[in-house]
């Protein structure tokens, strides 16, 4: 992308008018080899008991019961952040993080107990309702100019509720659904919120498919932003710039 290039070139600049224009390109090019290898990390996140752990479970083909699976429950949890592989993306990782809104994970000490800012992209997990909380991630995932997808799980509870009164359009149920979480991300001024729904314990149902397809589609774009934000943060450090200045900066490059 042009800002990529953009912030390649602004970094590079100083050290190809020390030496040659030759160890610019050469400069140039590293970085540019080193942007398809950025890790990314996929922050796995929401309320808890919203399916977070489950997800990552049957997103990587593990039974809950299996040895090196995330602890899933039907009390709180997860209570450590941690890293699981992907399945088949080198250097890509999911975080599994602990539910936010617990005696244990106030909203207030979330982002600061779970290191929030040091994760690339988010997947924030709600279900049943949309709560105060899943907005509050929301913003401040847009605060850091990062992006998130917005999983609506546990769809099947829902489906099995409404039958259970009456006959229902499945179809028109779910499209209820997306809509009242599209609308509510817009109102908060997430500009084309993208939205999945599924269940984690029937994974091959609903949006999954369309939610790996379209991760793996953007991939390369979300390793592009975090590569920028990586370099910008790397060049406002070394120029001395404050803290401030730096995230004006990548606000302009992302
Ligand atoms: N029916 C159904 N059950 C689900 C779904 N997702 C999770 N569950 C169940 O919900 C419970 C909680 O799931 P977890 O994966 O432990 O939830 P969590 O978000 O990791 O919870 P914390 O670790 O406490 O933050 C478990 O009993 C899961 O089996 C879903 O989409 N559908
Ligand atoms: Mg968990």
């Amino acid at each position: 992308s042009n800002k990529l290039l953009y912030t390649i070139i602004i970094v590079s600049l100083p050290l190809s008018m020390e030496k040659s224009l030759a160890d610019g390109v050469a400069k140039i090019k590293e970085y540019l080899e080193e942007q398809k290898n950025t890790p990314l990390k996929i922050a796995i996140t929401g309320e808890s008991g919203t399916g977070k752990s489950t997800f990552i479970n049957a997103f990587r083909k593990v039974n809950d019961s299996d040895e090196g699976a995330a602890p899933t429950g039907v009390v709180e949890t997860t209570t450590e952040v941690k890293e699981y592989p992907h399945p088949n993306l080198p250097n890509v990782t999911l975080w599994d993080l602990p539910g936010v809104g617990t005696p244990n994970f106030p909203a207030d000490e979330y982002l600061k107990k779970v290191k929030f800012e040091r994760f690339d992209f988010f997947i924030i997990i709600s279900a049943c309702r949309f709560k105060e909380n899943d907005v509050k991630l929301a913003l401040e995932i847009k605060r850091m100019k990062k992006k998130f997808y917005f999983l609506r799980s546990k769809v099947d509870f829902d489906l099995a509720n409404e039958e259970r009164k009456k006959k229902i359009d499945k179809q028109k149920t779910l499209n209820a659904i997306r809509e009242n979480c599209i609308e509510v991300l817009r109102h908060q001024g997430i500009k084309d919120p993208q939205v999945f729904l599924v269940s984690c314990v029937e994974l091959h149902l609903f949006d999954f498919l369309l939610l790996q397809e379209t991760l793996e589609r953007e991939l390369p774009a979300h390793k592009r932003n975090a590569f920028v934000s990586a370099l910008a943060f790397s060049l406002c450090v070394s120029c001395e710039i404050c803290q401030q200045s730096c995230n004006e900066f990548i606000s302009v490059l992302l």
